[in-house]
Order: structure tokens, then sequence, then C-alpha cells
């Protein structure tokens, strides 16, 4: 069925019916209809068109833009978008350039072109622009109206729209779009290559023009990437002759160069002015650093107040279907997916879009999770949070007093050796997106007493707490930190120990659950552009950044500190020694080195967290 005789038949019912008070729609009779929109340069971009058989009233566009394909779009009405579809939009989804039914070449993350572009270059802001034109004209009886939403990629899709955005695009939700593929999203955090998902998310983009799984030939995948070697190995004897462009740009792009510069998005969002309403998942396995980022940098000139962040306890999507109660063994007590869909994200599309009442949407809604219930600020991080330390003591005691002089011992060491790295998750390791079901989702709720008696994984932790201890904002690790060799990398978690007897769920008994994490790698700690090799045995001060959490530690659980120097393989291994491109480096570059982490007066190591009062 074509668009447009479908369209215009209906808009002759819409007229008579005009006056009526709008009806909840029905979103299994929503009909559909199919078009090939041209852009400004004459390619053709593929979109999926639904909209409510009796609708009485104009109707605004919810509009997403993906590189996933949209097959299966028609399913979403009657279950993530559920709320969305009763209340009445005309919904579009879009193959974005390149992918699946659109034509035109696909650039992972394609930069925004210059603002002195001739008027024919296109990006991903005038795919967005030419589409908007396009609908309002061809699609009758809307009310001149967009809204743009996704998750993640179709999240960023949504960010990029906001750009020198189309007047007609009034509200946006890009939800865990990333910010930066360098410093905190789905590719580096810190300059740590994400090995498993860089490689596989290349191939699964990148390898045909639709989605296709890397074969591994293996349930583990652990053991594949050890087995394969230095990372150059990936293009010899992986993938040959064949070429992913992603694959290609990780490797000639160690550093945080105009590469990555270009693509992150802090620089463009000065130019955003659209109602925007942010989502992230406390533990999303993907994208975290990138939304809390986009809320923050447009924070700093929202003279209107419509710039909102929303975090609940959720994986990567988590909030987008489903009911959002448990995640891994956690239960956190109430279906947050829904809450979010029905109390925040329709009434947002719908005030804006719509008209429909005042919004009384708060600055921050975030989820603190141990108490598990929604709380509301007027800013994020709250103004009030205030900073306390958690020190690292001998013996493996962690503590909110500094080390003092006389104190037993300077430092705690474990040897780091990339021939036996620590799996990042219990293995076996499935591939990430293992269409037979995969631990990737909620890896970062896994109890990390898997790791804990590791000799190469350093842990402290506090006695019972007495009271409970609140984290509202801002956590980070300041390591001292020391190695023989020339590179380290140095990961740092923050986790809560519930204590042995459980009432609420004896067999989550001294679980050690992560509720912050991230990875530093030691050659970027004086500058992400120009990596130095550190100085052996030299104690070197890392800050790293553990991105922020609303978190209640209860009374008579524990905190407990863990730090590591291997993730595998989700981040690659560091060789420990220096080479200019770790990409370029061999078999005989990667050594064993003692890590040492120091405890002492002026060199106390510590991880500082922002708390309110309990
Ligand atoms: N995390 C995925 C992604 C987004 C943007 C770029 C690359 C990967 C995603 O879930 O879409």
């Amino acid at each position: 069925m074509r668009l447009l005789p479908v369209l215009l038949a209906l808009s002759t019912a819409v007229a008579t019916r005009a006056q009526q008070p709008e009806p909840k729609y029905d979103p299994g009779t929503y009909q559909h209809s199919s078009a090939d929109i041209p852009m400004r340069d004459g390619l053709k971009l593929h979109v999926e068109i639904f909209w409510p058989a009796n609708a009485q009233a104009p109707l605004p566009f919810l509009f997403q833009r993906t590189p996933y394909g949209v097959a299966g779009s028609a399913e979403r009405l009657s279950a993530g978008y559920s709320d969305l579809a009763e209340e009445g939009y005309i919904f579009v989804f879009q193959d974005i350039r390149g992918r699946y039914k659109s034509e035109g070449t696909f650039v992972m993350q394609r930069p925004p072109r210059p603002v002195d572009s001739p008027s024919q270059a296109i990006d991903e802001g005038t795919d967005t622009w030419d589409s908007i034109e396009w609908l309002l004209k061809n699609a009758p009886k809307n009310n001149g109206r967009v809204g743009m939403l996704g998750v993640s990629y179709d999240g960023w899709t949504a960010a990029m729209g906001m750009l020198g955005a189309h007047p007609a695009l009034r509200a946006v939700s890009p939800q865990a779009s990333p910010a930066d593929m360098f410093i905190g999203d789905d590719f580096h955090h810190n300059g740590a290559f994400r090995l498993s998902y860089g490689f596989e998310y290349a191939y699964l983009t990148e390898a045909t023009k639709e989605n296709s799984d890397f074969d591994f030939g293996r349930y583990d995948t652990y053991e594949w990437y050890l087995g394969l070697g230095p990372l150059s190995n990936i293009q010899s004897k992986v993938l040959k002759e064949k070429r992913l462009p992603s694959w290609t740009d990780f490797t000639e792009h160690p550093n945080y160069d105009g590469f990555w510069q270009r693509q992150a998005m802090r620089p463009y969002l000065t130019r955003v002015t659209v109602p925007t309403l942010n989502v992230a998942g406390w533990w999303d396995q993907e994208d975290f650093y990138g939304p809390v980022t986009i809320y923050r940098e447009l924070e700093k000139h929202d003279a209107a107040n419509q710039n909102y962040l929303v975090v609940g306890p959720w994986r990567h999507g988590g909030w987008s279907n489903g009911p959002g109660q448990k995640l891994g063994k956690i239960d956190f007590g109430s279906p947050t997916g829904e809450y979010y869909r029905q109390k925040i994200q329709a009434p947002f599309f719908a005030h804006y879009l719509k008209d429909r009442g005042s919004l009384a949407q708060p600055e921050a809604t975030v989820f603190e999770s141990g108490s598990n219930r929604w709380r509301t600020f007027d800013s994020w991080p709250p103004k009030r949070a205030a900073t306390r330390s958690l020190y690292f003591h001998a013996g493996g005691r962690l503590s909110f007093a500094p080390p003092r002089a006389g104190d037993s011992g300077t430092n705690d060491s474990f040897v780091s050796d990339p021939a036996t790295p620590v799996p990042y998750r219990p293995r076996p390791i499935e591939p990430t997106y293992y269409p037979k079901g995969s631990g990737w989702y909620t890896w970062l709720l896994e109890d990390q007493r898997f790791v804990q008696n590791r000799p190469d994984v350093l842990s402290w932790e506090t006695e019972p707490l007495t009271e409970d201890v609140v984290v509202a904002g801002e956590i980070t690790a300041k390591l001292f930190a020391s190695t023989t060799g020339r590179d380290a990398d140095w990961i740092v978690k923050l986790i809560d120990v519930y204590p042995e007897a459980y009432a609420p769920d004896f067999k989550l008994g001294g679980y050690e659950f992560m509720i912050a994490n991230d990875v530093f790698r030691g050659r970027f700690w004086k500058s992400f552009e120009k990596p130095v090799p550190l100085v052996p045995n030299a104690v070197t001060p890392f800050s790293i950044d553990l991105h922020t959490q609303s978190y209640r530690f209860q009374k008579g659980h524990k905190i407990m500190v863990q730090v590591q120097s291997t993730w595998f393989p989700i981040i690659d291994r560091n060789p420990q020694t220096w080479v200019p491109n770790i990409f370029e480096a061999t078999a005989a570059d990667f050594k064993a080195q003692t890590h040492r982490v120091w405890r002492t007066p002026s060199q106390a190591s510590r991880v500082d967290i922002q708390t309110v009062a309990p």
C-alpha cells in the first residue's frame, strides 16, 4: 500500500470529525505505508509510516532513524511504544543512509558537516531536515510538529537532528546516545579500547548492508580473543582481505585525534535549543557517559528550562520495553520501565507536540537504588551534595579516615599478566549480541565475588555500615599507582557488599554488587591527544571518572573497592611496555609487570563520592 492514497482518504474522514474529543487510539489498528524520501543530494531514504486508523484530529509525527532496519517497527506500537500509540501519533521509522533499504553509504557516526558547507552537503542533520520537510508536505492531517526519539544509535540520530533543527522539530528524547567514543562510550573508555564490542559491532554494521553477526565458531569468546594474540591479527588472520571501515579507523586513530574529536558531540550541542528528555540507565553496558554528558552540555545554555534528565535502574535501553523491575539478580521493587514510559515519556511528548496540559517534569528524576525509589532534584548532581572520601588501608580495609604516618606498609601490589587477563564477566563469555542469549546485557550487575580471590585483583572493604550512606552525584577514583612497566590499565570498581544473612533473599547473601566502575589507560594520564610512557616504578596520580550514581548503601552493608589491570575481552590487553600504537604491538611486546597501589598520607589512594544526608 502506498502512502498518499491512503492518507488522502483518511484526511477526508478526519475533517468531518475534527471537533470531537480525541479518543485513546488502539495500537493494534494503526495503518501502515512505506515511502522512499528524496534527500537534497538525490539519494532516497526509506521510511515506514504508521497512523491511527480512526484519527480525528491532525496529529504530530514521532520520528525514529535507525541503522538496524525498520522491518519490526510495527511490533513496537503494541509493545514499548504502546503508551505513545494510545496517545496518537504518526509514527515514522527510517533506515539511515546506507543501511537496509536506504540508498547511499553508511558512515559510522558520520560527523556533522562543517557549518560553511555547500547546501548539497549531507549529514544526519540534513537527512533529518529533508525527511521532515517531505513528511510535513506529503502526510496529510499532520499538525506540523515532529518529535524524535530512539535508543543508542537511534538516540544519537535523534541528537543529530537537534543540531540546526528543523523548526517543526519540537521535542527530542535522545536515549543512551553516545557522546564521545574515545572517552566514555561504546568504542573506548578513557582511551582503553573496547575490543570485543568494537570488533563485533564494526562487523555487525559494516560487513554487509544489513546486520550480520561474526561467526566465532565457538561459544566462549574469551578463549578466541586470547588465542588471537596481538590486535594486528584481526586484520591479517581474521578479516584478511575484507575491510571494515571502523576497524581500520580504530587501528589508525589510537589517540584522541581530530578523527574522534570531530565525532564527539560536545562542541555541537551549543547550537541546540529544542526541549530535550535525556534518558540513561545506571547499569548501561554501552552508553552511559553519553546521555549524562549530553544533558550536562545542554544544561549550560538551557535558558528556557526545557532540558531534563531521567536515570533509572536499567541496562542499555532497558526502559524502552518490558516492566523494568528486575535486572540480572537484582529486584528494584517496582516496574520502573513502565513508570518511565507512562509517567515521563508519554507526558513529555504530549505536552510539546499536542499541547496537552502543563508539564510537571522535574529537572532531574533519578532512581535511588538500594532504597528503590524515584527521587527528583532541581539539578544533577544535587547542589547540596558533599564529597566524602573512601581511603585504602592495610589489610584490605577501606574507611572514611585518611591513612596516617606509621600505618603498616605503604602499598598493595599484584602481578598483572597479559597472558592470563581477568575476565570482565564470568566465563563462558558468549558473543556480545549472541542470538541465543548473552550475559552481555547484565554484566555490570554480576556478583564480583567471581574475581575477588584472584591474585591480580585487589580489594578493600569497610566495616558493616552503622548508618546509610547515600550517594547522589559524582564518583571519582584518585589512584596513586606505579608499574614496573611503561604502560598500565587501571580498573576501579565501587561495590555494595550485601550482608551474609540478607533477609529479602537468602541467595543474595554476601552479593558484591558493582555500582560504579571504569578503566583508565595509563599512557593518557597527561593527555588523551599525546600519550606518554609511564616511568617505571614512579608513583603516578590517576584521576578516574567513575561517573555518577544515585545509590543508598544501607546500614549493615559494606562498601568495597576493587582494583585490577585487565578486563578481558571487553578491554584489549595493554602490553604494559611502551609501544606507540597498541594496534601494532607484537606478541613479544606483552609483558607481565608488578603493579602497586599506594596508600600513604601523601599518596592516599581513595574513591571520592558525592553524598546527601540519609
Ligand atoms: N551501542 C550501540 C551503538 C551506538 C552508536 C554507535 C555505535 C554503537 C547501539 O546500541 O546502537
